[in-house]
């Protein structure tokens, strides 16, 4: 079955919920909620990555983020760390969390392979080209995204980072077009074959418009989505709305029964 990380963005500034949970009571407590409505996994956000967004320091993104893994972890809520800093996923490992989401693919902080190999966490690494969307540039983008993650894969490796223990993500919406985001989901057998198990994160973002202006109500398209990327094989996908999610996907899997 196909594993929701429900996220949850403790950040004044994300561009969809940004705001809503910047006290550490309410993000347990929304955490506990997400978990409750069938997410496997809390994602927990502290640095907005939402191109424009001001950067803060790994000191402020552990302060705003580490009392809401403690709070989730003792509730037995399975989190993972949405993070680029190597220190940020260090501190998250000893405060319990059991995955890092790095967007950078751990481009960003060349200490993070390191902090993967040393801690043993499952390790989700997404392509990624730099901060900014201005090198959504690409020959194929499938074949593309392909090579440089099966790059990324082979620096973890020599790091020392157990293959079993890695996740890869395509990055929809990172330096790349809505164009190039639907090759990626039409075609996403081929980043499966790279071997590893595909997170796909398509919650709300702008190229799910012609289907809601504003992002909170781009979550019926991104349910389909959703049971869309089950039925492709997706291993997780990374949503705000965890119900309609849900749905979709016991609506895929009891089509898939029906197979026999
Ligand atoms: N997208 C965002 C943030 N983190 N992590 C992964 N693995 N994949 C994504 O597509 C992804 C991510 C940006 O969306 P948000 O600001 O709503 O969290």
């Amino acid at each position: 079955m196909t594993q929701i990380l429900a996220i949850l963005n403790v950040t004044p500034d994300s561009f969809s919920d940004g705001g809503e949970y910047v006290d550490a009571d309410a993000a347990i407590a929304r955490g506990i909620e997400l978990r409750d409505a069938g997410a496997a996994l809390v994602d927990v956000g502290g640095e907005s990555t939402r191109p424009g967004a001001t950067s803060i320091t790994p000191e402020e993104e552990q302060e705003r983020i580490l009392p809401v893994i403690r709070g989730l972890v003792e509730a037995g809520v399975e989190v993972s760390v949405d993070t680029m800093n190597a220190s940020t996923a260090l501190a998250a490992a000893e405060a319990g969390a059991s995955v890092i989401n790095d967007v950078s693919g751990g481009l960003k902080d060349a200490g993070m392979y390191r902090v993967i190999a040393e801690t043993g966490l499952k390790y989700i690494a997404m392509h990624w080209r730099g901060p900014s969307d201005a090198e959504a540039v690409y020959d194929d983008v499938v074949v593309d995204v392909r090579t440089e993650l099966k790059a990324r894969v082979a620096e973890m490796t020599v790091v020392g980072i157990d293959p079993s223990r890695v996740i890869l993500d395509p990055g929809l919406g990172f330096a790349k077009t809505a164009e190039h985001n639907w090759q990626l989901l039409g075609r996403l057998d081929e980043v499966q074959s790279l071997g590893f198990p595909v997170l796909v994160g398509a919650s709300r973002k702008r190229f799910l418009s012609p289907w809601g202006e504003n992002p909170a109500e781009r979550d019926g398209a991104t349910a389909i989505v959703s049971a869309l990327a089950a039925q492709a094989g997706a291993w997780g996908v990374r949503v705000h709305d965890v119900e309609s999610t849900r749905r979709a996907l016991e609506v895929q899997a009891a089509w898939e029964n029906g197979r026999g």
